[in-house]
């Protein structure tokens, strides 16, 4: 990034300072124009599929061990998108656009080489505090990934420290009405180079997946990078990870590299994950055929105003949509009714997160969940 542009220097610091002493909810802090994005919290659910194939292949894989290995390989190719895909197209980390409630995004991946379609439902069901929550499938490979996403924000030595709140479940349909499941746990985020306004993101901790089957992945994002590693680019983004079968502790297979560029089996030295080419951004419907609460039309003339720079223009279009959110709160409250999520119901506790936690020793012990309601056609293949 190029930091901070001189006439924002003055209202960086005083947004630093109120980082600093606060924690909650970062999202709701107002924040000097530069660094916002014009990009809704709601979108960030289509990283989990920009590499449509990598997603298909867990259906073609031919047993559990197989399924295990082929569900890591793509959970680590989704990392760079996740995590680094605004520093490219952005210039550094930016605060997304606050989603209001009810917020939706629809999207769609096409099939090609026979790996099937891909859709996209994506809702935000709290506002405060901040929840997204999606379903991505792929029905003719019978694949299916849920989750939601919510954020713990604190500051720490010069750092964002960030846990992610949620999780997901990836159900793979096998042959005899029989299926698999994997819980996904996510890692934890510092975001670093807060001081200099050109903030970025490292993986810090542990993150799991656990196959019902019993087959264990641990990633493990704090690994020290060995020597032999010969890279260009900085140190960070290295990671560990081994794939343990069920009722053992001892590793069938490690893995090793950077998240953002290349790793390798740490035995065979065969590559394991390469996200260095192009990924498949998501395919959304055109703006005159989005409803209001489409993320994309919602936002449009904020978004308009950030990019052009019209600040003056992104700000009272904000408080168009605020002011309207707020009258929406009163009416409800007035008339004694509540907002009806149009396509997720809240649970308690998730069953799948309950049973397959157990085995790896899940902190906390339950999580909640939003099912998704199987409510929304696609446009066909
Ligand atoms: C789920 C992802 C998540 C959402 C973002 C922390 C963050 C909001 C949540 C965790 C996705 O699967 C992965 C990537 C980036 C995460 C965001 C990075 C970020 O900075 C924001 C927070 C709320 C801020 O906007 C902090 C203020 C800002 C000035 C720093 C750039």
């Amino acid at each position: 990034g190029e930091g901070v542009p001189a006439a924002q220097k003055s209202s960086w610091t005083s947004f630093v300072k109120s980082i600093v002493s606060f924690s909650g909810d970062l999202s709701s802090l107002t924040a000097p124009p530069f660094i916002l994005s014009p990009i809704s919290l709601t979108e960030f659910p289509a990283y989990w599929c920009e590499r449509p194939a990598l997603f298909a292949a867990i259906a073609d894989a031919k047993d559990e061990k197989e399924r295990a290995i082929a569900v890591l390989k793509w959970f680590i190719s989704t990392l760079k998108g996740q995590y680094t895909s605004r520093n490219e197209k952005l210039g550094s980390e930016k605060k997304p656009l606050n989603p209001v409630l009810g917020e939706l995004f629809y999207g769609h991946w096409l099939d090609r080489d026979g790996r099937g379609q891909t859709n996209l439902v994506v809702e935000q069901v709290s506002h405060h505090p901040p929840i997204t929550a999606y379903y991505i499938s792929n029905p003719s490979k019978g694949l299916a990934l849920q989750g939601h996403s919510a954020q713990k924000t604190s500051f720490s030595s010069g750092s964002i420290v960030v846990k992610q709140i949620g999780h997901a479940v990836l159900t793979v349909d096998l042959p005899e009405g029989k299926k698999e499941e994997f819980l996904i746990t996510l890692p934890r985020l510092r975001i670093d180079g807060i001081w200099y306004g050109s903030p970025y993101i490292e993986l810090t901790g542990v993150s799991y997946i656990q196959s019902s089957s019993g087959w264990l992945s641990t990633i493990d994002y704090e690994a020290k990078e060995p020597r032999g590693w010969l890279t260009f680019s900085s140190k960070s983004h290295f990671f560990k990870a081994t794939v343990t079968p069920p009722g053992s502790s001892t590793p069938i297979k490690r893995i090793e590299g950077f998240w953002h560029e290349t790793s390798k089996d740490s035995d065979s030295g065969e590559t394991f994950t390469d996200v260095r080419g192009p990924k498949e951004e998501v395919t959304v419907a055109p703006l005159e055929q989005m409803q209001d609460f489409e993320s994309r039309k919602l936002w449009q003339h904020v978004a308009r105003g950030i990019r052009e720079g019209d600040y003056e223009l992104a700000s009272r279009e904000k408080s168009k949509i605020e002011n309207e959110q707020r009258q929406r709160r009163r009416d409800e409250q007035a008339a004694g009714t509540r907002w009806q999520l149009k396509h997720f119901e809240h649970i308690e506790s998730d069953p799948v997160y309950e049973r397959l936690g157990k085995l790896f020793n899940a902190n906390p012990p339950k999580e909640d969940a939003y099912v998704y309601m199987h409510n929304r056609e696609f446009p066909p293949a």
